[in-house]
């Protein structure tokens, strides 16, 4: 270590900070660690190891400095970002890039030399009087190839907290891969906090990812999804990383189904925020290895995935104790959760929307002393909880979770799927042709509706390729590319499918329960293992109705009516032919570098889409085909 590095570190660490410290044997880490004590300048130095002692320091001090309150459960606290804080702030997200590079575009880019200037200048002093944490985790399993050792500086022991509830500890990680390690830096302050300990300086908000150096900044915003620096932040960084190398960083989830004669197929899984992600990955009845993010590698021949995390930073709205019992037990039971922005009653048990139970009448809420009916600034009617609260958990707080979640070589995967949040469009479940069929018209023509995950208007269809667009840090054809070629040299790879839970009929209701997934997967799984047939349609293969009429009454206990089949499969020719139009004009125009594979595929669709509609019209139901 250089002197000018020993010297910062052994005055500003504190001796027992200093001695933890440099049992991690690299150079970088120390540089990198005394460059932003410097410049942040805190009051204080915490350095975390894997203890137990130094984490439950971190959480105590979340209740000491008031970022989060205790709650009438055991083990459960509430924190509350500012009411303008409550999504992901894509319009200050900026990938940093050198001169000369351009990521077409859909991806928002900064000058990497302007922004590193601005945020250093946001970050000078900025942790004045605070203490620092600095903690290191380890994102995929340990001692493992998928392992990524990153290190977090942060002023937030609400951050540092969430984040030992989402990731796995990595400073034996650290001290293990010593100079070795290839690891992410990441830094975040909240800045300074008003007396409801929210952020006061949202205007300085920014997050900025440097792909170059592999650092992420964070400033001035509380808000999980621009601060928990492990999650979509260290996520471009690895799409970019693992884009070079020749493996995936996926927005999916990763699940086990249990099939006949106690197999288990894994599945993984992309959706955008917010449209059925995790209560797809907390399945009743199955196993979960991850609900968020998933990387993926090739291992002789097959493809292997892993959860990147090991909890979930989960969407509360909605959560009940029928459509979903694990998360409502593990909601009520003891043990640590840190709920956000839902509502807090004056006996300390919380509420949201769509909970069990009539709403209370008055509580306090990330706007403060809440009742029924208050309007917000704009006259707008605040609800008793953010339509994106959450809860930070384990997943070993859920009985449902897959013993092979730290599994080092992954799970083996038997099939992907896709969903968007589609009304009018695609069936509920289908499968694919073949692989560059599943990539091209499954993943990279997603079209969601937009949901309150992120900041801005809601219900505005738009594409989003393998739900991952809001998290690339490389040109979308390049990564749209890097999935075709991902299944090349597979033995067998996975089957794509496409699933839709949002499907309506003309009049606007949903054509399906929140339930009716549970059959679906357990028919991908079948379809995995070649069990079941199929119908084959212009946009893929559908399930026949006696397939999943029997599986409706096995789990679901229902009687599947024909009528329902036929409304729910009904291909809707029409609706398909203008999903392409459009996919194809943004792949024209939005995307740079598009794979000519890509337009081939679409215009194959095309046409099968327009012979069916020759001999069939513009709605064909099953039966037809
Ligand atoms: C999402 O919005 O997709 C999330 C939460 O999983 S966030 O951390 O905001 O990304
Ligand atoms: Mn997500």
């Amino acid at each position: 270590m250089d002197k000018k590095t020993m010297n910062t570190l052994e005055t500003r660490l504190g001796e027992e900070g200093y001695r933890k410290l440099i049992r991690i044997d690299n150079p970088e880490l120390h540089q990198f660690i005394a460059r932003y004590v410097e410049l942040c300048n805190p009051g204080k130095v915490f350095v975390s190891t894997d203890s137990r002692d130094d984490i439950k320091y971190i959480r105590e001090l979340a209740i000491i400095n008031g970022e989060e309150s205790r709650l009438a459960i055991d083990g459960h606290t509430v924190h509350f970002d500012s009411y303008y804080d409550q999504g992901r702030d894509k319009e200050h997200t900026d990938i940093l890039v050198p001169k000369g590079l351009d990521l077409g575009p859909t991806i928002i880019t900064k000058d990497r030399d302007e922004g590193v200037k601005e945020v250093h200048e946001i970050l000078e002093n900025i942790m004045d009087g605070k203490e620092l944490y600095i903690c290191f985790f380890c994102l995929g399993p340990t001692r493992s190839e998928f392992s990524i050792p990153c290190v977090q500086l942060t002023d937030s022991s609400y951050v540092a907290h969430s984040e030992f509830l989402l990731y796995r500890p990595g400073y034996e990680e650290f001290v293990r891969q010593g100079s070795k390690a290839r690891f992410f830096k990441l830094v975040h302050s909240q800045g300074e906090l008003d007396e409801r300990k929210v952020c006061k300086n949202l205007d300085k908000r920014r997050i900025y990812i440097d792909t170059t150096d592999d650092i992420v900044y964070s400033t001035n915003t509380q808000y999980g999804g621009n601060t928990i620096g492990l999650k979509k932040l260290a996520m471009r960084l690895a799409i970019n990383r693992g884009s070079k190398e020749g493996w995936l960083t996926e927005h999916m989830l990763v699940l086990g189904i249990n099939g006949p004669k106690n197999r288990v197929t894994y599945f993984t899984g992309a959706f955008p925020s917010l449209c059925g992600k995790t209560s797809t990955a907390m399945l009743d009845g199955e196993r979960i290895v991850g609900d968020d993010i998933a990387y993926l590698r090739q291992k002789d021949g097959e493809v292997r995935a892993v959860n990147v995390e090991k909890g979930m930073f989960g969407i509360i709205m909605g959560v009940n104790s029928k459509d979903d019992p694990y998360q409502w037990n593990g909601l009520h039971s003891p043990g640590e959760i840190i709920f956000s922005n839902v509502l807090v009653t004056e006996d300390k048990h919380v509420h949201w929307i769509g909970k069990d139970g009539g709403v209370p009448s008055k509580g306090y809420n990330h706007s403060g002393e809440w009742f029924i009916g208050k309007k917000d600034e704009k006259g707008k009617e605040i609800q008793c909880s953010h339509p994106n609260a959450r809860f930070t958990i384990s997943l070993d707080a859920f009985e449902n979770l897959d013993p092979k979640i730290n599994d080092p070589s992954g799970v083996p995967v038997g099939g992907i799927v896709y969903g968007g949040r589609d009304s009018d469009t695609c069936v509920p479940v289908e499968e694919s042709f073949d692989w560059a069929h599943g990539i091209i018209t499954k993943g990279a023509s997603i079209e969601s509706e937009t949901t309150a995950a992120t900041l801005g208007k809601e219900g505005v269809r738009e594409f989003n390729p393998m739900s991952n667009l809001d998290f690339l840090s490389i040109p979308v054809g390049k990564y749209i590319q890097d999935n075709l070629d991902f299944g090349k040299d597979l033995k067998k790879p996975p089957i794509i499918f496409s699933v839709n839970y949002f499907i309506k009929d003309k009049e606007g209701n949903f054509l399906n329960e929140k339930t009716d997934k549970r059959v679906w997967y357990k028919w991908m799984e079948l379809r995995v293992h070649d069990e079941v047939g199929v119908i084959e349609t212009p946009t893929g293969k559908i399930p026949r109705y006696e397939d999943i009429k029997r599986l409706f009454k096995e789990i679901l206990k229902k009687d599947y009516t024909k009528e329902d089949y036929g409304k729910q499969f009904m291909i809707r020719i029409p609706e398909n032919l203008t999903k392409i139009d459009r996919i194809k004009e943004i792949c024209e125009t939005k995307v740079s570098d598009t794979p000519k594979k890509v337009f081939e595929v679409l215009e194959e669709q095309r046409q099968r889409l327009n012979k069916a509609r020759e001999r069939y019209g513009d709605y064909i139901t099953p039966d037809k085909l």
